[in-house]
């Protein structure tokens, strides 16, 4: 059977690139697998939280999944807390995960940066915790994007290290679905790096709460450089931003580059942005007005992550039980 998991912390605010590279992909996949869909809190901690924010923004991840057009019936929805054994698990694979795996993490130096003694031990374990989250549902495909790559690698490494340790394929190897046009949304103001919640720029990211005005200034604001936009996917090559706009043309409009540069070659920023964030605010719009008013009933989100908490929860002990049996832990 085809399983899939995927997940988003809840960090601040979800943007454009969690949705195109991630969410939206989950949309279209949700009529062909079983799927588990998670809002991974614990995931979320690696950074600095405030009790209350992070409760409003577990509930705002649910919000914006539902929004997007996941159905919260067809799919498990939860959020990853409440299903301890993603932590079991965790603990049982970190003992299969050799340090050299973890210690060629991009991600880990990156958010490490200097400081790699000051950072805490959850983030340098993050891929551990990722894989215990994927492999606990017995998951075969994984929709992320592009910068999710290197731990679901790892993810594969880790559940073939338990299957020749016991001589068993008792965890299915997951493969990642990197999808659509924009795998890798860059910042609006540097096309070299990952539009990111973590970025310190608001103009940075286009987030999925912003309304039409605060869309258009930051589309308006983006870097691009003084050419007009070329006829060529090649020419987009040496010119990050402008390849950037318009693979997020191209992802929101379900086109190709090649299709938005046929329409747009010859034309200024200024024209090609308008068009943009007309149509960037009428793909956005209205999930961000189905998001708030979810966000008006937090009972009812919390009632709807409870009943998908205990759908994964049969599932993941089912599981739990079998891993516990093939390592020999007693169950007395
Ligand atoms: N820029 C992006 N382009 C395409 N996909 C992206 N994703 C994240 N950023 C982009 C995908 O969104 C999913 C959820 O990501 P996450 O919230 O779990 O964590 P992240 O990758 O760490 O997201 P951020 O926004 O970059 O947060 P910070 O700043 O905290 O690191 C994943 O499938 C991810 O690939």
């Amino acid at each position: 059977m085809n399983r899939i998991f995927s997940g988003m912390q809840p960090t601040r605010q979800l943007h454009l690139g969690n949705y195109l590279g991630a969410l939206r992909n989950w949309v279209a996949l949700q009529d062909q697998y079983e799927c588990v869909f998670c809002v991974v809190d614990l995931h979320a901690l690696t950074i600095s939280q405030e009790p209350e924010v992070l409760r409003n923004n577990i509930r705002e991840v649910t919000a914006a999944y539902i929004a997007a057009g996941i159905d919260p019936e067809k799919n498990i929805l939860f959020n990853q807390s409440f299903v301890p054994a993603h932590s079991e698990l965790a603990w049982i694979l970190s003992c299969y995960t050799p340090l050299g795996w973890l210690n060629r993490m991009t991600q880990f130096k990156e958010k490490a940066g200097k400081q790699k003694d000051q950072a805490n031990l959850g983030l340098y374990s993050y891929p551990v915790l990722m894989a215990a989250d994927i492999l606990l549902y017995k998951a075969t495909h994984v929709p992320v994007g592009e910068d999710q790559k290197q731990h679901l690698e790892l993810a594969r490494d880790i559940a073939g290290a338990f299957n020749r340790h016991y001589g068993q394929d008792y965890f299915p190897l997951p493969e990642p679905q990197i999808l659509g046009e924009a795998t890798r949304v860059m910042s609006l103001r540097d096309g070299r790096k990952k539009m990111s919640k973590s970025d310190e720029s608001e103009y940075s990211r286009i987030n999925m709460t912003d309304d039409a005005d605060t869309i258009a200034q930051k589309i308006r604001k983006a870097k691009t450089d003084p050419e007009p936009l070329p006829d060529t996917v090649e020419a987009l090559e040496a010119r990050p931003e402008a390849d950037n706009l318009v693979t997020i043309y191209a992802a929101l409009a379900g086109e190709t580059r090649e299709k938005v540069l046929a329409s747009f070659a010859g034309a200024q920023f200024s024209s090609f942005k308008t068009s943009l964030v007309d149509l960037s605010v009428a793909k956005l719009a209205p999930i961000t007005r189905r998001m708030n008013e979810l966000l008006a009933d937090k009972g009812e989100i919390d009632r709807l992550l409870r009943r998908g908490g205990e759908r994964a929860t049969a599932l993941a002990e089912r599981h739990l039980v079998e891993i516990k049996d093939i390592i020999g832990l007693l169950r007395p």
